[in-house]
């Protein structure tokens, strides 16, 4: 029997319309994956076929809040109304059907971003987390981060990550219904870690990462492999964090985005989020590397870097790139 969305949502909310509050308002950080997800076991539920590990942005992500509207829900996106018809707006209305208490019942959505417009930072995750989050306030459900991070889950994959500050990992799990798949938090802390956002393009994406993660599973003759290197990029990125390892920690996630790159270019129409400037700024990374700086990156779904780097080396790199936007993801308040 095929397990649908509500099916889940009937399991973790007992009483989904007990209470309905006048307004639900949260926050939830965008995150960097370091070990990805890429590939998915179950697709209507978004139930991954491997863990990840990423750490999230502090105060780089949405806030989101929900009240009630007459006639037709209606969701705005940094002030802006949004058309009903928009991939935005649809996606949006599926997860919200999720939990709507009535036919004639109509949300009104406002979502903040504090993401750099197009910095390709999967604003998915932060956007779904901090509506999951949104939603509990309004509805009083009251449940625990393990169950929100599934709730978030059936809105997009990586916004399970997104319920979490700091290093957090989203285990694959291997139910069925994906009760066991679910992010948790890391305890280790890392003041002196660095983000750096450098942004290349800001054109919308040619394909979606929905799309070109099922195209690579189906058609990449190196998926296979993909499942074991992720295993094996978990495991050392645990050691890096654990010992502030920070050579490992970015070895480590470098590696694992071009092994990630590796599988959608032998894709079946072939996958390519690389730019010119991309391979540029690869070129430009490793020869900073060779020149003694300690500077990694890792690439999602699109052609922008995000540069793995520490404190000391801030001034440096600033020069190297004038136009790096820099985050310490650690900045964010308890
Ligand atoms: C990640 N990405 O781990 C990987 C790396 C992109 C590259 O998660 O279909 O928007 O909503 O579950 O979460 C982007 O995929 O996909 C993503 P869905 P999602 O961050």
């Amino acid at each position: 029997m095929v397990i649908n969305k509500k099916d889940i949502v009937k399991k973790i909310i007992k009483n989904p319309h007990a209470t309905i509050n006048t307004m639900g308002k949260a926050y939830a950080p965008a995150n960097i994956a370091l070990a990805k997800y890429w590939g998915k076991r179950n697709d209507i539920l978004n139930l991954p076929f491997t863990s990840s590990l990423s750490i999230s942005l502090a105060n780089y992500g949405a806030t989101t809040t929900i009240t009630t509207t007459q006639e037709a829900d209606q969701y705005f996106l940094n002030q802006t109304q949004q058309d009903p018809n928009t991939e935005f707006s649809l996606r949006l209305k599926k997860f919200l059907d999720l939990f709507r208490p009535a036919k004639d019942f109509y949300f009104n959505v406002a979502t903040e971003s504090t993401v750099p417009i197009a910095a390709g930072l999967a604003s998915s995750a932060a956007g779904f987390a901090a509506l999951t989050l949104a939603l509990d306030q309004f509805f009083n459900w009251n449940l625990d981060k393990q169950q929100l991070s599934i709730l978030a889950r059936l809105g997009s994959g990586s916004a399970s990550r997104s319920l979490f500050q700091g290093f957090v990992e989203w285990n694959a799990g291997d139910q069925e219904d994906g009760m066991d798949s679910y992010a948790h938090p890391l305890p280790e802390k890392w003041p002196e870690l660095r983000i750096g956002l450098l942004l290349l393009d800001s054109n919308k994406k040619p394909l979606s990462s929905r799309e070109a993660m099922q195209r690579t599973v189906e058609t990449s003759p190196y998926y296979h492999r993909w499942p074991e290197q992720v295993a094996h990029a978990i495991e050392h990125l645990h050691q890096a964090i654990h010992t502030k390892d920070f050579e490992l920690l970015g070895k480590t996630s470098e590696k694992n985005a071009l092994g990630l790159h590796a599988t959608m270019l032998t894709a079946q129409p072939p996958v390519c989020y690389w730019l010119p400037e991309t391979l540029q700024a690869m070129q430009h990374l490793w020869t900073l590397r060779t020149a003694g700086i300690s500077v990694y990156f890792t690439q999602d779904a699109g052609p922008n870097l995000k540069l793995l780097f520490l404190e000391k080396d801030l001034d440096k790199l600033t020069q190297e790139f004038p136009k790096l936007i820099t985050i310490n993801p650690f900045s964010y308040e308890e």
